[in-house]
């Protein structure tokens, strides 16, 4: 049992050793992996392939595995490393301390977008993209988006209105679901209906090597996911009767049968159901 704290209340050890941790891994090409599995698994529902990660109902549990995995593989490093979590409604400026020279470095330089400051800017040496989506071999981030078209990070109303919802999941289990606590946090924009999301929006926001299939390429995917995932402990404590839906398979016509996770479905590669992934109170805590 480990505590996962804000990101906030990290010492300067505390954020020293995490770093290093991360570095390590990245030295010894495990760090890619991680990447280069979130891309595998980056599968859209314009696609016919099961997806267990995003535009779905797994994509909690899928996550809260992903990182677990990612802790464990920091915790080989330094066994006393946690992911913490980045409260993005709250430390919401490119001035918040999580993204100074002694943590994750700041924003993307005007033209190429290039992080030029903190541990994993491309000069320090450490830090090379090898499993990203464009040939760039450097992190890119541009916050707020093009001054075209400005992204805001999610407010704690929006936040709000997402964990009020009982439901944690509707059909037609995809991007365009309009109803439900994943969609809400997922964050998938509908034309006409809703803008980007929570979730989605903060990856916007950063931009960058952060906008695509290859997000873990910045180090901050950890912190984020990690606040998307008390997010998810949050609204089952808000609504102690609600389940994670769907709850059995799907019917044979439905369209999207073969494609989500119900409760009980192994979801690749763990071969772990989203029922044994409900509860991490065993495991860790938020702090
Ligand atoms: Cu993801
Ligand atoms: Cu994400």
């Amino acid at each position: 049992m480990y505590s996962r704290k804000n990101q906030r209340d990290l010492t300067r050890t505390e954020k020293k050793r995490l770093v290093g941790a991360i570095l390590e891994l990245k030295r010894s090409g495990r760090y890619d992996e991680f990447v280069s599995l979130h891309r595998q698994y980056y599968v859209t529902d314009a696609e016919s392939r099961p997806r267990p990660a995003h535009m779905t109902p797994s994509f909690f549990p899928w996550h809260r595995r992903y990182l677990l995995e990612f802790e464990k593989a920091l915790q080989t490093v330094d066994a006393g490393v946690t992911v913490p979590y980045w409260d993005w409604t709250r430390d919401n400026t490119p001035a918040a301390s999580l993204w100074a020279d002694d943590f994750l470095g700041g924003d993307g330089r005007a033209g190429d977008r290039q992080v030029m400051t903190g541990p994993f800017a491309y000069a320090e040496g450490n830090w090379s993209i090898r499993a990203g989506i464009t040939e760039d071999r450097f992190l890119r981030r541009a916050f707020g988006g093009r001054p075209s078209a400005p992204v805001t990070l999610p407010t704690e109303a929006e936040v709000d209105r997402a964990l009020k919802d009982p439901v944690y999941d509707s059909a037609p289990w995809n991007s365009v679901t309009t109803t439900g606590f994943r969609n809400r946090i997922e964050g998938w924009g509908i034309r006409g209906v809703r803008g980007v999301g929570n979730h989605n929006r903060v990856h916007r926001w950063i931009g960058g090597s952060m906008g695509g299939a290859a997000s873990p390429d910045d180090p901050v995917f950890w912190l984020h996911h990690a606040y998307v995932d008390l997010l998810w402990t949050r609204w089952q404590k808000a609504h102690p009767r609600a389940r994670y839906l769907p709850d059995r398979g799907l019917a044979g016509d439905d369209p999207q049968r073969g494609r989500i996770f119900a409760l009980d479905d192994p979801m690749p590669p763990w071969d772990v159901k989203p029922s044994q992934l409900l509860d991490h109170s065993g495991l860790y805590r938020y702090v």
